[in-house]
């Protein structure tokens, strides 16, 4: 059977919880990375010009090939996945969980990539660690001594949530200190064996995180 493919940018991003969901399931995978071209002008034409050829309904990056399966989106992509791999969660409360969380992941995410891309990130920097911290209280508040964002039972917020916190981890190092859970949290998540595995593999992608143009993680 041919390996799932995921496709996206060569750099964190989108499809960094993808990318440790289908490590941590065992599957057959690969990437297959798009390049922007360098600056000035960044050119995308390798994506670009081929985009509407693949046979997608809404083409697009991250995009998962699997067999017949083509699927964007990445909530739509990692849903799948995770059904795919029992990670989709299974009792009432923990789809409750799991729809509230991906709703906050969204909430957390919104404004981080655009002060990444901003070329008054260093300015703008200091008021959003302000509101994240805020945002942050309420993550660990919720997590409270569950192992796992939907309670005992790892499920893919999981994967939204790791990746979002280690980049912001890149963005301020210290910016968990406050909140020893969300560490364990992080501890607990990079000890998953397969994941311990991804992270020290030469296919784990670090740096970057944003792509070419950004001012920070690029
Ligand atoms: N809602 C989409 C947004 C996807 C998106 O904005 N992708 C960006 C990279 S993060 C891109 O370059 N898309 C290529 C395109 O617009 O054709 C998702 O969550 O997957």
């Amino acid at each position: 059977m041919a390996p799932i493919i995921l496709a996206y940018w060569d750099i964190r991003g989108f499809a960094q919880p993808i990318r440790l969901l289908l490590a941590n399931s065992g599957l057959e995978w690969e990437d297959k990375l798009y390049v922007t071209g360098p600056a000035p002008t960044f050119d995308k034409t390798c994506w670009f010009g081929e985009k509407e050829t693949l046979g997608f309904d809404f083409p697009n990056l991250p995009y998962l090939i699997d067999g017949d399966v083509k699927v964007t989106q990445t909530i739509a992509i990692i849903r799948y996945l995770a059904r795919k791999t029992g990670l989709a969660g299974q009792s009432d409360d923990q789809q409750r969980r799991i729809d509230l969380i991906t709703e906050e992941w969204h909430d957390f995410k919104g404004p981080f990539y655009p002060l990444c891309y901003n070329p008054e990130f260093h300015s703008l920097k200091p008021a959003y660690l302000t509101n994240a911290a805020l945002k942050l209280a309420r993550f660990s508040k919720y997590l409270g001594d569950m192992a796992w964002f939907a309670g005992d039972k790892l499920t893919y917020v999981d994967f939204l949530m790791y990746e979002i916190f280690d980049e912001h981890k890149l963005l301020e190092p210290t910016i968990l200190s406050a909140f020893p859970n969300l560490e364990e949290f992080q501890a607990r998540f990079e000890a998953l064996p397969k994941i311990a595995e991804f992270i020290a593999s030469p296919k784990f992608i670090k740096y970057p995180i944003n792509n070419r143009m950004a001012t920070f993680g690029g």
